[in-house]
């Protein structure tokens, strides 16, 4: 493979250890990684600033970056009717990206409910009566299969419903819906709103920058509050809602002497499926007489922090590590779902002999071993993973080298856990955390997620800005690739609440939480906006999601997912804070409309800074802003517990 002239220093592209190692290793062993190539293929400077159109055949159009009004497309497109399109039709494949991931989940737990699905079953009925009785669904008296149907039934809706508002609407808080109503933002089924984006930024139709970015709202609440939502609930109530559980991660989790695999993705029914494979006693068996002490399940990515919130699997690392895995020559196969997963895996892997295998029929790899994993028999496809894996473990041929690097960190914060942990099993409430921000110890809540991207140091935006927002007092709830930078770092245990500020570090010494709150994979940041609603439903932080002290970042983001969730936390209220690269042109009325007008409007708004930093500073003015709009940036005089409170408190227990 080749190399790139120069090689950029290893200490300049990742602050993980593990990742160091490998990337160096690699070097060694000849084998190109992503990173290399970032660096040898500079981005496009036009294509980066978003100012070209291609939709169509009288362009490619290309705009002037530095003085983008002097010219218009060859059909008279300006620069911020292209923005706009652009920046739709990114939104609308973010969106597709999460529902029609939602929509197979739907498909699956129809399917265990009428029977077919034999291999899954519904394991947390508790939040599927919840999340029925939420949506006027009647459950007294009537047998679960036919409430689940009738679930299923309008859940579906989220997808296909033609007109009016989909049943999810009703978890919103009322002024923001409101707010939606009166903007006529509000969403109908994904498919439709998708749809309507891809035309309306077809060449010569919408030509409005601030008319398409309507629709990129309503595209964008589709997914958050519709496709993704229902993912989260689904896989939930099939696979059980996770609670906090102690995890190892890091590649020092690959163990020589076993047999290793990978599952990197974002669907849980693999994932689950493997569970079971791995525990079967015939496949232990015929590992142990390959020589391993045992067979090893990893995950990688989301699918992977899912499977570590529900069975407290072990996790390997973040989108950035997916090859550097690989390098180690200690895995004995990589299997694969859906979505980051980069076609460059499949070469790698075949350098280091390991099978890499699709197991999905929307995302096939030329040179990968496909095996679908079929849902009414998963077993089938996830037994076959494992023997192929067996037999490349008896057969090692390339020399093992595994960092030896771990940490721990707790893992498995759903919306529900958060209530419980906060008011208790009797009096579940987001009420202490309402009362925590009113009297000041904790300054406000930012949900810090998304990608990496080897055009930014590995994990460095993400590690150095959730610590600047806990030591400012800023509960940090995290997701997706972002969630794992935080873990290797060691910042998802109790310990980090060491490094919080005053308030926040009592709070978490009373509750015993850390003051990083991991909530799963990339779809699963609908479990943020939840707790957002139930902030506000809870009282004393406004009427409306804009209201509250809080604010969202994706430091080192790189999928099209990416700027669909962006999109949706901002049309919920949520000022959003990208890191690094942002696909817009500066200077434009564009750029001015989502990173100013937008909130006139009572949505968030959008914000930028290339510096962790600087992301902190402009999270924490928000949320500054914010509570002094609220009347509470005074905090009340603090009354600190001291030990004599204490023994009576002991006393009572
Ligand atoms: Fe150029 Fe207009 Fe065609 Fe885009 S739609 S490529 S701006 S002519
Ligand atoms: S996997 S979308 S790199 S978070 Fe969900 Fe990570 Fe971003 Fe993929």
């Amino acid at each position: 493979m080749a190399k790139p002239l120069e090689l950029m220093k290893v200490e300049d592209i990742t602050i993980c250890e593990s990742t160091a190692q490998m990337i160096t290793k690699a070097r060694k062993d000849g084998v190109e990684l992503f990173f290399d190539r970032a660096q040898s293929m500079k981005a496009c400077p036009i294509g980066e600033q978003s100012a070209c159109c291609k939709n169509c055949s009288m362009g490619p159009c290309r705009m002037n970056v530095n003085s983008p009004y002097d010219r218009v497309g060859v059909c008279g497109a300006t620069i911020d009717t292209i923005l706009a399109r652009n920046f739709g039709r990114m939104v609308a494949a973010g969106a597709a990206a999460h529902t029609d991931h939602g929509m197979a989940m739907l498909e699956l737990f129809r399917d265990v409910i009428n029977g077919k699905v034999k291999e899954y079953s519904i394991k947390d009925p508790l939040k599927l009566i919840e999340i029925a009785e939420s949506l006027d669904i009647e459950t007294e008296g009537r047998e679960l299969k036919d409430v689940a149907m009738d679930l299923y039934h309008e859940l579906e809706k989220t997808y296909t419903q033609v007109e009016g508002e989909i049943p999810l609407m009703k978890r919103v808080p009322i002024k923001t819906l409101e707010q939606w109503r009166e903007a006529g933002v509000v969403p109908r089924g994904a498919m439709r709103e998708i749809m309507e984006m891809m035309h309306r930024t077809a060449i010569g139709v919408d030509q409005d920058y601030e008319n398409i970015t309507k629709q990129i709202t309503r595209t964008a609440l589709a997914d958050g509050w519709g496709g993704s939502m229902v993912s989260t609930d689904i896989s939930d109530i099939l696979f059980g809602t996770p609670a906090p559980v102690e995890v190892e991660v890091d590649m020092g989790v690959i163990k020589e002497d076993q047999v290793n695999i990978i599952v990197h993705g974002h669907e849980p029914n693999l994932l689950e499926a493997m569970v079971v494979s791995v525990a079967d006693p015939t496949l232990l068996a015929a590992a142990k007489s390959a020589g391993a002490k045992g067979i090893n399940l990893i995950g990688m990515c989301c699918s992977g922090l899912e499977a570590m919130s529900r069975h407290g699997l072990p996790h390997a690392g973040n989108f950035s590590d997916t090859e550097c895995v690989l390098v180690t020559g200690a895995i004995d196969a990589m299997t694969v779902d859906i979505q980051c997963i980069k076609q460059g895996l499949q070469k790698v892997a075949a350098f280091y002999q390991t099978p890499f295998i699709t197991t999905n029929y929307r995302a096939k790899i030329e040179g990968a071993l496909h095996i679908q994993l079929d849902e009414l028999l998963p077993r089938e496809c996830t037994d076959e993973i494992v023997i192929k894996a067996i037999t490349r473990f008896k057969n090692r041929e390339k020399p093992v080298q595994i960092p030896q690097v771990t940490a721990k960190g707790v893992h498995g914060f759903s919306f529900e856990y958060i209530n419980y942990m906060l008011g208790g099993s009797f009096r579940g409430s987001y009420t202490p955390l309402n009362e925590n921000i009113i009297n000041g110890r904790i300054r406000g809540v930012a949900g810090v997620v998304g990608c990496t991207n080897p055009r930014s140091k590995q994990d460095y935006s993400h590690v150095e800005l959730v610590k600047e927002l806990i030591k400012n007092d800023v509960l940090v709830l995290q997701t997706g690739c972002s969630q794992m930078a935080l873990a290797k770092a060691g910042l998802t245990g109790p310990g980090a609440a060491a490094l919080a500020g005053p308030g926040l570090a009592e709070v978490c010494e009373t509750v015993g939480m850390p003051p990083v709150l991991g909530l799963g994979s990339c779809v699963d940041n609908s479990r943020i906006l939840l707790a957002a609603a139930e902030m506000v439903k809870v009282g004393g932080l406004g009427d409306c999601i804009a209201d509250l002290p809080a604010a969202g970042c994706a430091p080192e983001w790189m999928s099209e997912k990416a700027i669909a969730i962006g999109q949706y936390f901002v049309a919920s209220g949520i000022y959003t804070v990208f890191g690094h690269t942002f696909p817009m042109t500066k200077g434009t009325r564009f750029e001015k409309h989502l990173f100013h007008d937008l909130e006139d409007l009572g949505f968030g708004k959008w914000g930028f800074a290339d510096s962790p930093k600087e992301m902190a500073r402009l999270i924490i003015a928000h949320i500054d802003k914010k509570r002094a709009q609220l009347g509470i940036d005074k905090t009340r005089e603090r009354v600190l517990t001291d030990m004599a409170d204490r023994r009576s408190l002991d006393a009572l227990v």
